[in-house]
């Protein structure tokens, strides 16, 4: 842990990478641990385009089901940390598999707490790489949404449809098979590989092409460390590996208390 801290806090540009785990701790269920949500639903049956064009109506049912979870879920310390580090280091990405919403609540709730010089919401965002369960996209003139509203999935005819075209909506998430917006995986990589140090939290690293950022921070020279409570297939490639929960761990490895 010394030496993780040390190198967290020597590094010049550090990107951090964080998957389902950092938001365990506040009660979203990850998806391939022993409680995972891909225990109780085959991912081919939920998280894919086909599966949705088949029956639209269990997929918004799972949907609005994670969407009412989700929703009452704070940040926890880990986001906390994460969000004080990003916003007083201006050299430090954040990008995030998840689509919870809770790195922008932690940081929502970091910036009201004072303000700080050169501190930057906008800035500090993090780069959502899976889109996000509370926007809609529209599967005729693809207008995206912010949305919050319950989800009714009784039928075909109850679910979400487009204020502009009246076709169905979708959630504006990223599935399997579907390519990830150009740009953002773009930025994403150029942080990557600007990266000395690429922080990686609570992803199984088992998606790409999110697990391969990493990889190319430590092809660009950089080095990996990871906090997660079991091994992945980064841990052979990491510095350092942790082995414990994200909220336990990152308060003290960034060297920031929550809330300030
Ligand atoms: C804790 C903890 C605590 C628990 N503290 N830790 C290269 C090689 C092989 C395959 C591919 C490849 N490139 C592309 C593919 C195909 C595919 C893929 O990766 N498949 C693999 C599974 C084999 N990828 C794609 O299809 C992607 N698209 C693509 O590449 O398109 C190319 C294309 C180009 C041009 C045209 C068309 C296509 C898209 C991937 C989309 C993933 N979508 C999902 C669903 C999002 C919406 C939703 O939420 O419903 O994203 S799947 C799901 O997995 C979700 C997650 O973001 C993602 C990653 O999961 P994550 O975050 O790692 O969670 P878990 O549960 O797996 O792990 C949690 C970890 O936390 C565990 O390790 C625990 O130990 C740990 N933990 N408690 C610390 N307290
Ligand atoms: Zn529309």
């Amino acid at each position: 842990m010394d030496q993780a801290r040390k190198l967290v806090g020597t590094a010049r540009r550090i990107l951090i990478l964080t998957g389902a785990g950092v938001s365990a701790e506040s009660g979203v269920p990850t998806f391939r641990g022993s409680d995972g949500l891909w225990r109780k639903h085959r991912p081919e049956q939920l998280a894919t385009p086909q599966a949705f064009q088949s029956d639209p109506r269990l997929v918004w049912e799972w949907y609005g089901w994670r969407r009412e979870l989700v929703g009452a879920c704070r940040p926890n310390a880990a986001h906390a940390a994460i969000a004080s580090l990003t916003l007083a280091n201006e050299d430090a990405r954040l990008v995030t598999q998840n689509v919870d919403g809770l790195h922008e609540l932690a940081l929502e709730e970091a910036a009201a707490q004072g303000p700080s010089p050169g501190m930057s919401i906008d800035r500090a965002a993090p780069i959502r790489l899976h889109g996000s369960l509370f926007r809609t996209r529209c599967t005729g003139c693809n207008d995206r949404t912010s949305d919050r509203h319950p989800v009714d999935a009784q039928s075909e005819n109850s679910l979400p449809k487009c204020r502009k075209c009246a076709a169905l909506l979708r959630p504006d998430v990223v599935w399997f098979g579907e390519a990830l917006d150009p740009d953002i995986l773009r930025n994403s990589m150029q942080a990557a590989e600007r990266a000395d140090v690429c922080l990686v939290v609570g992803t199984s690293a088992l998606v790409h092409p999110a697990a391969s950022l990493p990889l190319l921070t430590k092809q660009s020279g950089g080095v990996v460390v990871e906090v997660n409570t079991e091994p992945t297939p980064l841990t052979e490639i990491a510095a350092l590996s942790i082995r414990g929960q994200a909220g336990q761990i990152l308060p003290d490895l960034l060297g920031v208390e929550p809330g300030r």
